[in-house]
């Protein structure tokens, strides 16, 4: 839902008479417009200014703009906001607008931009805009290059985006905690020059950036000094499966803009394709220097842009591969217990505990279907169910949904892909029939001769006799 409030309460008013907006000539705030739910924003077709093909924030939105006299004008207020991590789970952040993070700042290279920042929060900030060249006194670096922006205060950015390319914005005070609270957004400045030869048009248009926190199973709001064992790894503050999934139709250039601004690195993985990395924050990457990959690490502070053909319907996965990261609450203190026993130790807690479950023995699939009694506002580890069963991963995962047919601009989850007949992998129920030895088929083995045999092959045991 869209609220817009009026910002013009009697000391807004008062502030605007006689404070810092009246120093570049503006007669008004822009409107406040703000967000409170997390689903998926279709693209903001651009109303104004000059046209461009527009992103697709991962479950969030595109904040509007207003033209005053050639200039694009933004309101950006910093205030607490409740962000649903996934269904059955809210957090209590710091972000812009309604939301972590906040929403997506859309321009065209060469627009002079004009952002009003309102503090709302019980502190003060400012914000950097990450990756920009602009004048040294809009970068936002509290004490060095402005003053602090204080609670109650509105302060104005402005600056014309020089290059086109994606970028972040954040916090540059008490910087530590207001972005384990959640403060952050993208900014995209897309090419001048539909044409331009370094940033081709893409059918779909994705954004999101890479966001952890540490909060504790019943608990609400992040614990802020943790360095590295986050218990959530979010896309956009969000953990699968309360990720949507990214959609496009058979055939369509796909591209996925993801900017980190966790405390590590996040190797992102894409099943089933290829993709290239067309560009970084530093610009878009010489046709010469690309090279196709199907995992893109991306460093703390780094924006990687990778573009894809969609060249098969499915779902595809597409997740980081550090396999802690797609995992939900989870507690590093738990011990590894594959292999053990735990029968008789369940007996003697269970005459204490009724509910208690012995986990872990033969691995930690049994997590993937747990119906373990959680505490309130937390998730479990693995969670989801899929067309096949429960799905075991959360955090950070989300779903290339690929289909043949979909109009431009449909951005509709089409539910779960129905596989071709005979396309899934299946379970095996015939004999195992032994391999040609060297001897019996000299002409098709490559197996050490008799005399130096190092292979044993086991013949009709089947699985059974390791
Ligand atoms: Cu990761």
């Amino acid at each position: 839902m869209v609220s817009r409030r009026t910002f013009l309460s009697s000391a807004g008013a008062a502030m605007l008479s006689m404070g810092l907006v009246n120093k570049v000539g503006a007669a008004s705030l822009p409107e406040l417009i703000t967000r409170s739910d997390a689903a998926t924003q279709p693209p903001l077709q651009p109303p104004n200014g000059r046209p461009y093909n527009p992103v697709v924030t991962l479950n969030g939105w595109t904040l509007p703009w207003r033209m005053k006299n050639g200039v694009k004008e933004f309101h950006i207020v910093a205030e607490p906001v409740v962000r649903e991590i996934a269904p059955g789970m809210k957090a209590h952040l710091w972000g812009y607008n309604g939301q972590s993070p906040g929403p997506t700042i859309e321009v065209v290279e060469g627009d002079r931009v004009r952002i009003f920042v309102t503090n709302k929060l019980p502190e003060q900030t400012t914000i950097h805009w990450h990756g920009q060249r602009l004048p040294n006194g809009m970068d936002g670096v509290a004490g060095v290059t402005q003053p602090h922006i204080p609670s109650g205060k509105t302060y104005v950015y402005e600056f014309v985006a020089e290059r086109p390319g994606t970028f972040m914005y954040h916090p540059h005070a008490d910087e530590m905690l207001q972005m384990a609270m959640g403060m952050m957004g993208m900014w995209i400045t897309h090419p001048k020059n539909p044409k331009d030869p370094l940033i081709e048009q893409a059918d779909r248009d994705y954004c999101f950036l890479l966001s952890a926190y540490d909060i504790d199973p019943g608990s609400y709001t992040p614990r802020v000094n943790t360095m590295l064992d986050f218990n959530l790894w979010t896309w956009n503050s969000r953990v699968f499966p309360g990720i949507d999934s990214m959609v496009a139709g058979l055939g369509d250039k796909i591209r996925i803009r993801m900017g980190n601004l966790t405390m590590t690195n996040h190797p992102m993985h894409i099943h089933g394709h290829e993709f290239t990395i067309t560009g970084t924050d530093g610009g878009p990457i010489p046709k010469t220097a690309r090279w196709p990959e199907v995992t893109v690490d991306i460093g703390v502070g780094q924006v990687r842009q990778i573009e894809l053909l969609a060249r098969a319907e499915g779902d595809w996965a597409f997740h980081c591969h550090k396999s802690h990261h797609t995992m939900n609450a989870m507690g590093h203190g738990v011990p590894t217990m594959v292999g053990v026993d735990q029968r008789e130790v369940t007996k003697k807690i269970s005459s204490l505990l009724p509910d208690y479950m012995a986990m872990g023995s033969s691995g930690g699939a049994d997590m993937e279907g747990m119906q373990m009694p959680l505490p309130d506002n937390t998730l479990p580890m693995m969670t989801g169910e899929g067309p096949f069963g429960p799905i075991g991963m959360g955090g950070m995962l989300s779903l290339i949904k690929i289909r043949k047919g979909l109009a431009k601009g449909d951005y509709k989850d089409p539910g779960w892909y129905q596989h071709p007949q005979g396309s899934v992998a299946y379970e095996w129920t015939g004999a195992e029939e032994a391999m040609p030895t060297a001897a019996e088929a000299p002409d098709k083995m490559t197996q050490p001769k008799s005399g130096d045999t190092v292979l044993k092959v086991r013949k009709g045991g089947g699985h059974t006799g390791h």
